[in-house]
């Protein structure tokens, strides 16, 4: 079924601004006026808009660090994340940290990353459950990498959600590395899906760089977790393009791959989707790509005015 073409538009505009954002955020690196990490997240925008497109206004996402689409697509304005990227007061965690974790705010249904993996799906999967006690027609969302799948806490959560039928959705970006260890260094299967027969959960395979795949596969998921159908692992197949953070030039990494998949690119698998639906043409992608550079522009102008946090704050919004 084809998906209408205001979503698409949609899409790719978020699409389109996250790995705008992202090449922002690597020149502001350059410039040392980010320090320390700094995580790519191209390759993954298909995924990242995809599945949180399929989210309703009051439902509840954890996006990790490579999800910036996410952040973006449930509202968060890029003057914030290039504020939080800055470690300026106007940040997301208002400059506890300068870079993606801790990037949360409830008011955008958005729980801040927590760099220990895969720790954020165990706070979804309890979320999940609060949810189904209170018997709210909400939906929990978390994305987790390959990497992470290989944690403990991973099957504890598909085990307990699938228990329970828990209205969780887990989308896995398979994007073929965690760090420098690849897939068949950390697992013995062909596809993390099939993990999800094991705790009797349905359990799907899509292609990650295709927005429509990933959309109509979440979609369908949330609609089920929403039903009270229960939880569903959905594995999107993707590649990281970049190192694993800015300093990592992904030696390991075979060109042949990085080839293939720079060829399956999301951002051009939708654009030719829509240029062969006569929805996208070289003058209107030019025209969005200068909009967009504009509001960036904007919103860096914003971040770089935004002033440091007092250091008297720093003990406020913690817990210990
Ligand atoms: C418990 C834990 N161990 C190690 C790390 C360091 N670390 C951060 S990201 C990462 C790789 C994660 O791989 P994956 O889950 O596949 O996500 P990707 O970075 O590929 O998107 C590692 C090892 C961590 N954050 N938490
Ligand atoms: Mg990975």
């Amino acid at each position: 079924m084809e998906l209408p073409p205001e979503l698409l538009h949609q899409a790719h505009y978020w699409m389109r601004l996250a790995r705008a954002l992202d090449d922002r955020g690597t020149f502001l690196h350059k410039q040392s006026k980010i320090v320390g990490g700094y995580f790519s997240q191209i390759g993954h925008e298909a995924v990242s808009v995809g599945a949180a497109l399929a989210l309703g206004p009051n439902d509840v996402a954890a996006p990790m660090h490579r999800d910036l689409g996410a952040y973006l697509a449930r509202g968060i304005h890029p003057r914030r994340i290039l504020s939080q990227y800055l470690g300026r007061v106007d940040g997301v965690s208002r400059g506890r940290d300068a870079n993606m974790h801790g990037m949360g705010d409830l008011n955008y249904g958005i729980v801040g990353f927590i760099s220990h993996l895969p720790a954020s799906i165990g706070v979804m999967c309890g979320m999940a459950h609060a949810i189904a006690l209170k018997g709210e027609p909400r939906v929990a969302l978390a994305f987790f990498g390959d990497g992470s799948s290989s944690q403990g806490l991973s099957h504890e959560v598909m085990n307990w959600a699938s228990v329970f039928q828990l209205p969780l959705v887990l989308i896995c970006e398979n994007n073929q590395y965690a760090y420098s260890t690849p897939l068949d260094r950390q697992m013995h299967i062909e596809h993390i899906a099939d993990r999800a027969a094991g705790y009797a959960m349905p359990g799907v395979i899509v292609e990650g760089n295709n927005f429509c795949a990933v959309h109509t596969a979440t979609v369908e998921a949330v609609a089920r977790a929403r039903s009270g159908g229960g939880p569903t692992l959905i594995e999107c197949k993707t590649m990281r393009m970049r190192g694993h953070a800015i300093h990592d030039n992904m030696a390991y990494v075979p060109k042949e791959l990085l080839g293939a998949w720079e060829r399956r690119d999301p951002i051009r698998h939708l654009e030719d989707h829509m240029r062969d639906r006569g929805l996208l043409d070289d003058s209107k992608l030019a025209e969005l790509l200068a909009r967009i550079e504009q509001e960036l522009d904007e919103a860096q102008a914003f971040a770089e005015n935004s002033p440091y946090p007092e250091a008297g704050t720093v003990i406020e919004g913690v817990f210990a």
